[in-house]
């Protein structure tokens, strides 16, 4: 960490500035050598000067640079950025008389790695920056801004004050049984704490694993057999003409997709083939991908033909979308009723007619409910949202039962107390208060470069 590190931050293609970022010790020293203007060793800090970056006596490109003096920068060092002419050429001839002066090309991720390193940020912070980059939509990227401020690293730090206070007392218990002031400590005093702090997180757990699925993007797949109409259900939840339409059976042979936001929240939709026995080379090579994308969906839309009887390889294909999330879309209502509902139970039915523009609104309000999306608490969050986070707060909850069982067993308060430690340390790893290397590497490295 003590060497000077840089990279191009913004992302190289055309544009009309690119910015190259150092940080380190000698990062304003590097960059002055290069930089014709005021002398950036004597300019105040959080200040923004005009110039030249010289490769000897040939100007490299006109350049404005930002001194951003430590602590207060994004990695707590001595930071410089060089806003250059957007362009691969002028942009990386910048960097390299950078990196030729004595700076060191970044690794992925490695300003917040130091941002982190150097305590400006916790980790749940630095996934926050990464949510934020990542984010498709408006609301996304607000929840990723909380994250970045604190408050879901804030909900973390209180259920570990409240455990601390739990071993607080416990350690008073022990170590000074004599005191008479000192209410002597019973496993049921204990028990109704860590029940409230249990409750906490499997709270906070059902909601972050949502989170969490809707933030790795949701898979919803149109499933049926051909002509139901499941290439109309596509265009009309994206609004575009997109997938062809037409009335022969077998119209779409290959996976076609798009992406919606309800409520903020972005939806991958997939059409399929429709899935029926054929000896056309092409279509079943489709209908392979259909039947592919019954496993790969998070949600199956199946949809079937009201002005038809149900046929049993529908019913087969009931049979498979069994085990996942899925709504049964029967369509076509304008047409007579031919079809028998009794297979399936109603409330995973919705009634439709995409000719008549009919259904689409309560199947979306249909994914609102089953995903939770009006829950979505974008100002007083209460999840968690990388898997890395969800995974050790797991962890901390099975602890935190451990002790509950133990003390339910009679056991002794001080093995008790083992488990509750244990609880405190993993939700530690939450946010990075105690952290593994080899961690640390692998999560960094998920970032872009120059950042
Ligand atoms: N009457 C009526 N016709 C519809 C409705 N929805 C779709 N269709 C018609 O049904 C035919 C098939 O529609 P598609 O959307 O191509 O059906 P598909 O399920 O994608 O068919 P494949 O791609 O062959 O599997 C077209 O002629 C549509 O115009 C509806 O609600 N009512
Ligand atoms: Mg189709």
């Amino acid at each position: 960490m003590n060497d000077t590190i840089a990279a191009i931050a913004t992302s190289i293609g055309i544009g009309s500035i690119s910015i190259i970022r150092v940080s380190g010790k000698d990062s304003i020293a590097i960059v002055n050598k290069i930089f014709k203007g005021k002398d950036l060793e004597k300019v105040p800090t959080h200040t923004i000067s005009y110039g030249h970056i010289m490769d000897s006596d040939s100007i490299v490109d006109e350049v404005l640079v930002s001194v951003m003096k430590s602590p207060k920068s994004f990695t707590t060092e001595d930071v410089v950025e060089i806003n250059c002419h957007g362009g691969i050429i002028a942009t990386k001839k910048v960097l390299e008389s950078v990196l030729l002066k004595g700076a060191r090309l970044a690794n992925p991720g490695e300003f917040t790695e130091r941002a982190f390193l150097n305590g400006r940020i916790d980790l749940v912070e630095a996934e926050g920056i990464m949510d934020i980059i990542e984010a498709k939509t408006e609301k996304m990227q607000k929840l990723a801004i909380n994250q970045l401020g604190g408050k879901i690293s804030k909900m973390i730090h209180n259920l570990r004050e409240k455990i601390s206070k739990i071993i607080t007392n416990i350690e008073v218990n022990i170590d000074y049984p004599e005191y008479d002031d000192i209410k002597v400590l019973t496993n049921e005093d204990i028990l109704p704490n860590l029940m409230n702090i249990k409750e906490e997180m499997v709270t906070i757990l059902k909601d972050s694993e949502n989170i969490n699925e809707i933030k790795k993007g949701i898979k919803i797949a149109i499933i049926g057999k051909p002509n139901v109409g499941k290439s109309s259900l596509l265009n009309s939840l994206i609004e575009e003409e997109k997938a062809i339409v037409t009335d022969i059976p077998g119209t779409t042979r290959d996976i076609v997709e798009g992406s919606i936001a309800i409520d903020g929240i972005p939806f991958q939709i997939i059409d399929t083939a429709g899935i029926r026995n054929t000896e056309d080379k092409v279509e079943n090579i489709g209908v392979k991908k259909s039947l592919e994308y019954i496993e790969k969906a998070d949600f199956i839309l199946f949809v079937l033909n009201n002005n038809e009887k149900i046929t049993k390889e529908e019913l087969e294909l009931f049979e498979k979308i069994q085990k996942k999330n899925y709504l049964i879309l029967i369509n076509k209502m304008d047409l007579e009723k031919k079809i028998e509902e009794k297979h399936f139970s109603k409330d995973h039915i919705i009634e439709m007619s995409l000719k008549e523009n009919k259904g689409i609104e309560e199947l979306k309000n249909k994914i609102k409910e089953i995903y939770h999306l009006e829950q979505i608490e974008v100002e007083n969050p209460s999840y968690l949202t990388s898997a890395r986070s969800i995974a050790l707060l797991k962890e901390a909850l099975e602890e935190i039962n451990s002790a509950i069982y133990q003390i339910n067993e009679g056991m002794e308060i001080d093995m008790v107390e083992i488990d509750i430690r244990n609880a405190w340390n993993t939700l530690g790893l939450i946010i990075g208060e105690t952290y593994e290397e080899e961690l640390l590497d692998q999560l960094f490295s998920q970032f872009c470069l120059g950042k």
